[in-house]
């Protein structure tokens, strides 16, 4: 590729000329902005141990009353964009959030699209729109762009679960900003039991509900059972993963990132071609290994880890005895709108 033109080729007066007027010549910074056959990725392969982290959110607890937090979340940043940019990728925001007993995060509403997978702890819920989503270990609760939401708890034990929003995108845009509320009231709980089997969906005869997010709450009990029923009946499926899509019509759940959930069979290896996106990998049940660019991360229960997108990747299960589950989240959808998502097969 044919080397270009650098600034200080260029005399100080006609660069001193163009910086008067805003102006910026090209070619010097056209490799950096188009660079051949691969965008350059700042996103880096990067781990967060959940027993490394959990002792620090604890004690953010102790040191942070939850009215000078509003939410108490330690974020899982991604070292190749600088820590202080809060991302775990381009478009990837990823924070460990805690609640103890008794706290209440209160009602707000934002631009950015965030998701909770629930790690750890019983008794807390997030309220959506007035829906109570009760937390459990491995539910999937939606908050979506511009839904009120807040976070209470009765139980007796800590509460952690996983963040993921699209902020670093929307926050990218000059779009994100918080509108605060009051507490909400409570008027229906349970409403994703009348999408638990797929195939059938609400149809009265004379209303049709068409709500932009009918469901908020994805419990781990029905989608971990989806993915055995899966590996039972289709043995020969290439990977044991279920995508977790609107139940009405069955595109992403949200507009931006997509989430999936993958059952890794015991001793399965599973090598998947690179793809333009992203992916955030955080282990529900179980014990796998992530591997790409000749890292290795073992992730045990709960810890998390974000590989760049162009990189082919094999997942193993660790045991050869047990089913490994992993939650992945990636930005397809956004890429897929953008029309700049593939999937190379080299
Ligand atoms: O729980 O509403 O990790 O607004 C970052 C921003 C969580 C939340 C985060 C938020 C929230």
């Amino acid at each position: 590729m044919q080397e270009l033109g650098r600034l200080e080729d260029l005399p100080e007066d006609y660069r001193a000329a163009l910086t008067e007027q805003n102006l910026v010549p090209l070619w010097p910074s056209l490799r950096s902005v188009l660079p051949p056959g691969k965008p350059a990725l700042r996103t880096k392969p990067t781990f967060w141990s959940y027993q490394g982290l959990r002792p620090l959110l604890l004690r953010a607890g102790e040191l942070t009353p939850i009215e000078k937090a509003e939410r108490r979340v330690l974020v899982l940043a991604n070292p190749g964009h600088g820590l202080e940019k809060m991302q775990a990728s381009s478009t990837i925001y990823l924070g460990m959030q805690l609640l103890q007993p008794g706290e209440w995060a209160p009602s707000h509403r934002h631009t950015p699209n965030a998701v909770r997978m629930i790690v750890e702890g019983e008794g807390a819920y997030t309220t959506v729109e007035g829906e109570k989503c009760p937390m459990r270990r491995g539910d999937l609760i939606l908050t979506p762009t511009g839904m009120w939401h807040e976070h209470g708890h009765d139980g007796d034990q800590p509460v952690v679960w996983l963040d993921v929003l699209d902020l670093p995108i929307v926050y990218y845009c000059e779009a994100s900003y918080v509108t605060e509320g009051k507490a909400q009231t409570v008027i229906s709980e349970g409403t994703e039991q009348a999408y638990q089997r797929g195939g059938v969906v609400p149809a009265p005869m004379f209303v049709r509900s068409r709500q932009t997010f009918p469901m908020l709450r994805y419990p781990w009990v029905d989608v971990r059972r989806t993915l055995e029923a899966l590996a039972a009946s289709q043995p020969e499926i290439e990977a044991v993963q279920v995508a977790y899509v609107n139940p009405e019509n069955g595109h992403d759940c949200q507009r931006i990132l997509g989430f999936s959930a993958l059952m890794l069979r015991p001793g399965e290896k599973l090598e998947m071609p690179a793809r333009s996106t992203a992916m955030v990998f955080h282990q529900i049940e179980g014990a796998a290994s992530v591997s790409a660019e000749g890292h290795r991360f073992d992730l045990a229960e709960a810890d998390t880890c974000c590989i760049p997108g162009y990189t082919p990747i094999t997942l193993s299960n660790r045991s050869a005895a047990q089913p490994a589950f992993i939650f992945i989240a990636d930005d397809a959808p956004l890429q897929k709108k953008l029309g700049v998502y593939e999937v190379r097969n080299y």
